[in-house]
């Protein structure tokens, strides 16, 4: 027995060196534990602070939470759970308040009661977000008294005090991230109040409240400073934000929820007019962009209940079957699922591996969606016919492709007049730039290396890819040189391996024109050519915003900041001297030398990879700009129109 009890000792000092090594290994390797420290780091601590909040949500104990901006970018998250445990650990002898902020993970090691789950790489926690903040105070609401404690960069520099008495419970998290770990400081109001929502919709009945109280946002209208946001339909009301510029086919939204040993799943859908999919997935209220076992079980399970349903009600011949698109074309669903142990996979890790949760989901589908659809005939007829007509326009869409291929006979190589093509033929050494309007075009062929640079020239309107189906989309004299350049298919056919280029390059001014084009490329990508986007081969160019002139001296800025710091740097120590500078209207302005330096040259561009998430962001502008509800128009119009130059409505 002894040996026992020598043993555990040990490995007792060996854990407890490793805590005072965790701190610091997360300032050595901030990227391991918040992914980067550029703004996706610096906002991802808020969101590890609200998790603890959520979870004791979750836990049942908590319903309101507070998240500031505070003057200086300090941020200050509130909850009135039942405060963090303040009692003397016995292994330890510090109080569990002061064990959760110092020691790397601890979350999990106290899950005791109620409903705890971990997000896995996400669930890093509270010692994280202390490691990477110059300050970090907490003040706890428990028995009758108010506790605080406070620490600077992972040590505490205070130790746990009584400051008063308090009649109510919760936590109190402030903390102002380090200079010397984050490039950027800023937080912005739009990017928290996304996740905010999305974490309202996601806990159904939790009040989440955003507010921005820096003196320098005094003077935004209130809605862009404040929201307080609970929603008691949870994922039901998140699809009908989703779908709130768009025609339903149906009132009200459907939902199945089902719960199997310790993991549950829900989702909620409805149809509407228009043609695309969206499917939004959650596992332990994390975002799966890549999808993964919840997706591939509804998806199988929607099909099948179809199907099924189509055939008993006669709608549906023998013989005759749906396909998985057909049953999704104007489909918007919201899948979010609960469980103990989330595997995430793939290269970006927001693809959920658990194959129960496949079967979870596709049960819940079969027996509640099938239920749902003999209950309510009417709404199944609907989503019938929708399947039925999306099956016959996919039909003529494959007559029309075979046509367009025999005509313009793209599969023995034509490629469009609009195309200057490169000299090298392995596609992941090649580059096409699609670049916007016919000056740019000229300046980006001339100014290219055409060893490795294709230049794609495209001007004008675009097609509404909203309303059209892809019979239209495939004869679109817009989109059909993209198609036919990149030379991999679209939609069902799409074949990355017979893509003919590895970056494929937006090029477009930043004005309305530009994010124009750009919305309708991405959402064109997103849409007919996803594993471009999936695969990381869509980038957008980052053209330089000013030019900074001193006597023969020039240099380039691609942001305000930049544009002082090189001003700056160009006067030295001769505050007097003048330095001229000058903004870039737009690409066509720049002569094809200055192009190639600033925003082609490999060796000194910025090219900014498109995720998913801007995907799916653009996808929803543009249903917002092409669909029929004038007032959510006019509302993005309205608050977009001042960050956009050269806007002429
Ligand atoms: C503003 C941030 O962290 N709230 C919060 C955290 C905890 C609890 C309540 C809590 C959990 C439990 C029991 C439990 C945490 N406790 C721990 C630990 N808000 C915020 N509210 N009692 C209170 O899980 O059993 C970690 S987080 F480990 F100490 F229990």
């Amino acid at each position: 027995m002894p040996d026992i009890n020598e043993k555990i000792t040990e490995a007792y000092d060996a854990s407890k060196i490793q805590v005072l090594e965790g701190l610091e290994a997360v300032r050595k390797r901030p990227g391991m534990y918040i992914g980067s420290t550029s703004a996706s780091g610096l906002h991802h601590l808020v969101y590890e602070i609200v998790d603890n909040a959520i979870d004791e949500a979750l836990a049942g104990y908590c319903k309101h939470i507070e998240v500031t901006i505070e003057p200086g970018n300090v941020i200050r998250v509130d909850d009135d759970g039942r405060g963090i445990p303040v009692d003397i650990q016995e292994q330890t002898g510090k109080p569990a308040l002061e064990v959760v902020y110092t020691v790397l993970h601890a979350g999990g090691k106290f899950g005791g009661g109620g409903y705890k789950v971990s997000g896995g790489l996400h669930g890093v926690g509270a010692s994280v977000v202390n490691a990477l903040s110059e300050w970090l105070e907490v003040e706890v609401h428990k028995d009758g008294s108010i506790y605080q404690m406070k620490f600077s960069r992972g040590p505490k520099t205070q130790d746990m005090t009584v400051i008063g008495k308090t009649d109510r419970t919760g936590t109190i998290v402030r903390f102002k991230p380090d200079p010397e770990m984050f490039e950027d400081l800023v937080y912005d109001y739009e990017t928290l109040h996304v996740r905010m929502r999305e974490q309202a919709f996601l806990n159904a009945g939790l009040h989440i409240t955003i507010r921005d109280d820096r003196p320098e946002s005094a003077e935004k209208p209130e809605n862009e400073r404040f929201d307080s946001m609970c929603y008691e339909g949870g994922i039901r009301e998140f699809v009908s934000y989703i779908n709130r510029a768009r025609t339903p086919l149906h009132e009200n939204v459907i939902y199945v929820a089902g719960v199997r040993e310790d993991s549950e799943a829900e989702v909620a859908l409805q149809y509407h007019d228009g043609y695309n999919e969206t499917i939004v997935s959650f596992a332990n209220n994390i975002f799966t962009p890549g999808g993964g076992m919840h997706e591939t079980g509804f998806k199988t399970a929607l099909t099948r209940v179809l199907n099924a349903y189509g055939k008993k009600i006669g709608m549906l011949k023998e013989g005759d079957s749906l396909s998985g698109e057909d049953c999704r074309e104007g489909m918007t669903a919201v899948i979010s699922v609960k469980l103990t142990n989330p595997q995430f996979e793939g290269q970006t890790k927001d693809k959920l591996g658990n194959s129960d949760m496949r079967t979870l989901v596709d049960g819940i589908l079969q027996d509640k969606l099938t239920e749902f659809l003999e209950e309510n005939p009417a709404v199944g007829k609907t989503i019938l016919e929708k399947a039925l007509t999306a099956s016959k326009a996919r039909d003529a869409a494959r007559r029309a492709r075979e046509a367009i291929r025999n005509k313009s006979g793209l599969e023995s190589g034509g490629m469009p007049e609009k195309l200057q093509d490169c000299n090298e033929r392995d596609p992941a050494l090649c580059e096409i730039y699609i670049v916007e309007g016919d000056s740019a075009g000229g300046s980006a062929i001339q100014g290219r290396d055409s060893r490795f640079q294709a230049i794609l020239s495209m001007w004008g309107k675009m097609l509404n890819v909203e309303k059209a189906r892809m019979d239209k989309v495939y004869k679109n004299d817009k989109l059909q040189p993209v198609i036919a350049a990149l030379g991999a298919g679209i939609g069902d056919d799409f074949n990355t391996e017979k893509l003919r280029y590895h970056k494929i390059i937006i090029m477009a001014d930043a004005d309305v024109d530009g994010s124009h084009i750009r919305t309708l490329l991405l959402t064109f990508f997103f849409r007919y050519m996803r594993p471009l986007i999936e695969n990381g081969y869509v980038y957008s160019a980052v053209p330089p915003l000013y030019k900074l002139t001193r006597g023969k001296q020039q240099r380039v800025a691609y942001s305000d900041a930049e544009r002082d710091k090189i001003s700056a740097e160009m006067r030295g120590d001769n505050p007097n001297v003048k330095i001229d500078i000058s903004r870039y209207k737009g690409l066509g302005e720049m002569d094809p030398h200055e192009l190639w330096e600033t925003t082609m040259d490999p060796e000194k561009r910025t090219l900014r990879r498109i995720t998913m998430g801007d995907a799916i962001q653009a996808d929803q502008i543009f249903s917002l700009l092409m669909g029929e509800e004038v007032e959510p128009r006019r509302q993005w119009i309205e608050q977009n129109a001042k960050h956009v130059v050269n806007l002429d409505i």
